[in-house]
């Protein structure tokens, strides 16, 4: 028998993951945020379903007593910290701690409040979403990347990969930056200008600001030792925003459903750091403010 991933953040790539697991012959485990969710789990018969394939899983809430050995974090990097903290106890000392969120900040928190832990950080380009709470769609089938920032672990190669694609990753960091680079690229502006992400790269104006971002994130990524592409930023920025034109960002998805995004642990993680390492990014202090805006007036 196989031992039991726990999932930690239900939404789109968590309950993916839950199929992957499953179908992979793990036991599988759903943390669910309260009441209300689990009693929508128990009338959804308690499963889990993709392209129509059920995948029959277990679902609680954080104070069950079990002790997690094998926990994925899906929640957004916002919630991370007090996700984490309603099962801290449970955690067991040597669990096998995988992270894959978008942004950064919350990986180097969880790494460091467990140190005993095995933890791996990973990144997907997978892109899924929720036709209901139960109900993930898996509309573009992407890559995930998992390693660890310190340690080589044989349990990250043994974990196996499912109908997803899983690759091992000996730089996680660097990917995740990578990713971040993008992230700040993109997200804040099609969720101030409200725009699919296909638009920044036909409108001048939004252009000529993502150029900016996108200089400023090079110097900091200099700053901190990242290489971050061939060639430059705004090249690669503006290639995904043409590969995912009709998409809406994960943040302007955010704002227009009045949630808090990930502003920050994405612009807020690198102008942290600038300011850290004397670097200046004026462009990205203002969209990081404007976001911040928005988000005060949406409560
Ligand atoms: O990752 C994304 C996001 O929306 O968070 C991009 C790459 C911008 C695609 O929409």
């Amino acid at each position: 028998m196989k031992n039991r991933w726990y999932i930690l953040g239900a939404g789109s790539i968590g309950n993916l993951w839950g199929c992957n697991f499953s179908y992979m012959g793990y036991p599988v485990t759903l943390v669910l945020r309260n009441q209300d969710k689990l009693e929508k789990f128990h009338a959804a018969e308690q499963r889990l379903k993709l392209s129509e394939q059920l995948y029959f899983v277990d679902a609680e809430l954080s104070d069950s007593p079990e002790t997690i050995n094998q926990l994925l974090v899906t929640t957004k990097s916002t919630d991370t910290k007090a996700a984490i903290n309603s099962i801290k106890h449970r955690i067991a000392e040597d669990a096998k701690i995988i992270v894959l969120q978008n942004g950064m900040g919350s990986q180097d928190w969880i790494s460091d409040n467990f140190p005993s832990a095995k933890v791996a950080w990973a990144s997907t380009t997978d892109g899924a979403w929720l036709s209901d709470d139960f109900t993930v769609n898996h509309a573009g089938k992407g890559i995930t990347r998992i390693g660890s920032p310190t340690n080589i672990y044989p349990w990250i190669e043994q974990l196996g990969c499912g109908f997803l694609t899983v690759e091992l990753d000996d730089d996680i960091h660097a990917t995740l930056w990578r990713k971040l680079a993008i992230n700040c690229s993109i997200n804040p502006l099609t969720a101030l200008f409200n725009c699919q992400n296909g638009e920044l790269i036909n409108n001048p104006d939004y252009l000529t600001e993502m150029a900016s971002i996108c200089r400023e994130v090079e110097s900091v990524a200099t700053a901190v030792g990242i290489e971050l592409f061939d060639g430059p930023l705004i090249e690669n920025a503006c290639q995904v925003a043409e590969l995912t034109a009709k998409n809406y960002s994960s943040m302007l998805q955010d704002i227009r459903q009045n949630r808090q995004t990930e502003i920050e642990n994405i612009t807020g993680y690198l102008c942290r750091l600038a300011e850290a390492k004397g670097v200046s990014v004026p462009t990205n202090q203002k969209y990081l403010k404007k976001i911040r805006e928005l988000e005060d007036n949406s409560g």
